[in-house]
């Protein structure tokens, strides 16, 4: 990939934030009635957590273009223009459960292994089981720590090979490694399986090397549905049904990971790697639907990641905001016709990190940051 300096396109937050403001007083929204940091501008209720967002504001590999470090600030600020309004709820979010933004990630780690288990720790504790954890990254490096910390909750009770992650991504992201880093953005979905996750359904792939091709054809954990096949203008639809098909017999516990330049580049200008030929907006949404909507299935989490920020337009961030949004939606709905259920007790919003050592072990302290 070429080096694509993207940076004076790139807002800082506090450019940001007057945006949104400035947008709210236009659409005669009483601007005190936000609450700043907060997704949706929502405000905090009690001690109860019912879905937590954790802003994970990662940033080490992204190939061209950065900015993923300002990612999830810029998406909680630009989720104050997002409708509170659901036809599918019915009522306005929060929908009485309770939502709760983290303080973010706190990117310590002198080196690659230790930024790895730091964001582990940071995310093991929203997987007890008792809430349901949406993760804004950051780079997609963030899904093989996230899975790892994954591994307590009680669905998956330390066994991997029970976790299917489905993944909307340009990038099959499966390479043995990328610059000599095998935990690159570029590989995590390989990480993952590696961390022994025992099915991927790929959706929106459209770049990707020889190798991974082959990985894809021999892998049998591996289902990928190619953009070259659902976004044909001649035969698109019937693949598009076949992926939709393929997501309603999904069963046991499931993480929808969605890197957001798996949606058309268009629509996500400002993400580190943007690409044409990509899903619709709509499709990104019916694949969440059917996702959360499949009845064998018990979605235990969800990531939205590679969000950056840009100049001139909110588009990207919004995007993301949207998807995140519609997430959470999907989960009150599963939530209200039983197919998600707490399997522990509250466990309220002041959790401790539960500390990490696997990534230290397994890779060591050389590589990387
Ligand atoms: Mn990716």
């Amino acid at each position: 990939m070429p080096p694509n300096n993207q940076s004076s396109r790139r807002l800082d937050l506090n450019q940001i934030k007057q945006q949104v403001q400035e947008h709210m007083r236009k659409g005669g929204v009483v601007v005190e009635d936000y609450f700043e940091g907060n997704f949706l501008g929502l405000p905090e209720t009690g001690e109860d957590v019912d879905v937590v967002v954790l802003p994970l504001p990662y940033e080490l590999t992204t190939s061209y273009g950065q900015g993923t470090a300002q990612g999830p600030a810029a998406c909680i600020a630009s989720s104050g223009h997002v409708e509170l309004f659901d036809a599918e709820l019915g009522v306005d979010l929060p929908a009485f459960v309770h939502l709760y933004t983290a303080p973010e990630w706190n990117g310590e780690g002198g080196s690659l292994a230790e930024q790895l288990d730091n964001i582990s720790s940071y995310l093991r504790p929203w997987f007890r089981g008792d809430c349901f954890p949406v993760v804004l990254g950051g780079e997609h490096g963030i899904l093989p720590p996230l899975v790892h910390a994954a591994r307590q909750h009680p669905l998956i009770g330390g066994d991997l090979s029970r976790l299917t992650v489905v993944q909307i991504d340009a990038h099959a992201d499966l390479r043995p490694e990328l610059d000599g880093e095998a935990y690159s953005h570029a590989c995590a979905a390989g990480r993952s399986l590696d961390l022994g996750v025992g099915r991927l359904l790929q959706v929106g792939i459209r770049a990707y090397s020889k190798e991974e091709a082959e990985i894809i054809e021999n892998d049998e954990r591996i289902t990928t549905f190619f953009a070259r096949e659902t976004q044909s203008p001649t035969h698109g639809q019937a693949s598009w049904k076949a992926w939709l098909s393929e997501l309603s017999s999904l069963s046991g516990p499931v993480h929808l990971t969605v890197d957001i330049d798996g949606l058309d580049g268009s629509l996500v200008p400002a993400t580190g790697t943007p690409v044409p030929g990509g899903l619709s907006y709509w499709q990104a949404i019916e694949t969440i639907r059917a996702v959360f909507n499949a009845p064998n299935a018990v979605i235990i989490s969800a990531d939205i990641n590679e969000i950056v920020a840009q100049e001139g337009s909110p588009i990207t961030e919004f995007t993301a905001a949207m998807l995140a949004t519609k997430a959470i939606v999907s989960h009150i709905k599963a939530r209200q016709e039983g197919r998600w259920v707490a399997l522990a007790e509250q466990a309220g919003k002041n959790r401790d990190a539960e500390p990490s050592g696997f990534f230290v072990e397994k890779i060591g302290n050389a590589q990387g940051a």
